[in-house]
């Protein structure tokens, strides 16, 4: 049935996306963005499709490099077969002047490559309904058939920490020099990788990075049979060390695969869209001007019901208006 092309526009763009046409992938994260009701339909076309590709995190201070990494990343990861979408998201508008001037010079070196599709996206506002966008828009490129998707966060903030909860590999990226103590340390970034890289290992200081580095983990406390975080060299202006990075993601993705991490952050992640998606049914029903809603603030005021009772017997009304429209779709 997902296979038809129909009338129905959102049918249309998701068979284009499953496609993989650049300008309906586009157009469907602009959707996403936006937060539209049509998202939610398109979303609800892609859901069976997605669940494939495997989820690469990279934060890291400002300067350190990322955008540089992930191209380079990027281009091994298609010379070794895989189509791979970069969604570098900017939690903090503060800084989204650099990011895009960033991602343009990226988007010009990559615009030939067509198994690389790059995106940004900015925050609008509210920290929730980022994550919520990157999490829809990891979706997205994952139904549409990339086999790693890339979600590059700027700065060192709670942001970027709860943005990366949805990868499957966090890598967080440190440099020499820019001080005496470790950027991911001082940040709290240090719990959250599964795998550091020290990025300008061409520049002096990288051995002490990497020794301050591989101290603050052995001082970590790390559960019994929990991943070995490892410390990886990487220049990313030449590309070396990128080959053994992806080996070694590749290694984490065939670890957590076979040890219930995976199937860990599918859980909370399949948890988080359920509650989202209850609290949009809600939020359209629970509003003045719905005729039950109304009712039952009159009845709540004239102290003929509590405020438990009403949200109840609503959400039971809820249950069943949602069951008709089901059962009146097929
Ligand atoms: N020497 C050296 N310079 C590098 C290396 N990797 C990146 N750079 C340079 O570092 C600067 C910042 O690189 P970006 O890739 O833009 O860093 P970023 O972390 O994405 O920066 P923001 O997006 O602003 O947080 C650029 O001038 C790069 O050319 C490296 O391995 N060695
Ligand atoms: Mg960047």
């Amino acid at each position: 049935m997902t296979q038809t092309v129909s009338a129905d526009p959102m049918i249309d763009l998701s068979t284009k996306i499953r496609g993989g046409s650049q300008t309906a992938i586009a157009r469907g994260l602009t959707l996403v963005e936006r937060r539209s009701d049509t998202a939610s339909q398109l979303l609800a076309e892609l859901w069976r499709d997605s669940g494939g590709a495997h989820v690469v995190g990279i934060t890291g201070p400002a300067g350190s490099g990322k955008s540089t990494l992930v191209t380079e990343v990027a281009k091994e990861y298609t010379e070794r077969g895989d189509k791979v979408a970069i969604l570098a998201v900017d939690p903090s508008s503060a800084y989204s002047g650099g990011a895009i001037l960033g991602d343009r010079i990226r988007m010009t070196e990559l615009a030939e490559n067509r198994d690389i599709y790059i995106r940004s996206m900015a925050s609008r506002g509210a920290t929730g309904g980022l994550s919520r966008a990157v999490l829809d828009g990891i979706s997205l490129l994952d139904a549409a058939g990339f086999d790693v998707i890339i979600l590059e966060t700027v700065g060192v903030g709670q942001a970027e920490v709860d943005v990366m909860t949805v990868a499957h590999t966090v890598l967080v990226v440190s440099v020499p020099g820019l001080g005496d103590d470790i950027q991911a340390i001082k940040a709290g970034l240090i719990e959250i990788a599964d795998i550091h890289v020290v990025n300008k290992a061409d520049r002096p200081g990288a051995d002490l990075t990497y020794k301050q580095l591989r101290e603050s983990l052995r001082l970590a406390h790390r559960p019994a049979g929990a991943w070995d975080v490892s410390i990886l060299k990487t220049t990313a202006a030449n590309g070396d060390g990128v080959s053994e990075l992806i080996d070694e993601v590749t290694q984490h993705r065939k670890w957590i695969t076979e040890h219930g991490g995976l199937r860990e952050i599918e859980k909370r992640n399949a948890a988080t869209r359920i509650r989202w998606a209850a609290e949009i049914l809600i939020a359209e029903r629970f509003r003045p001007g719905v005729a039950a809603f109304d009712e039952a603030v009159e009845a709540l005021i004239a102290r003929e019901e509590d405020p438990r009772r009403a949200a109840d017997r609503l959400l039971q009304e809820l249950a069943h208006d949602t069951t008709d429209t089901e059962r009146g779709e097929q």
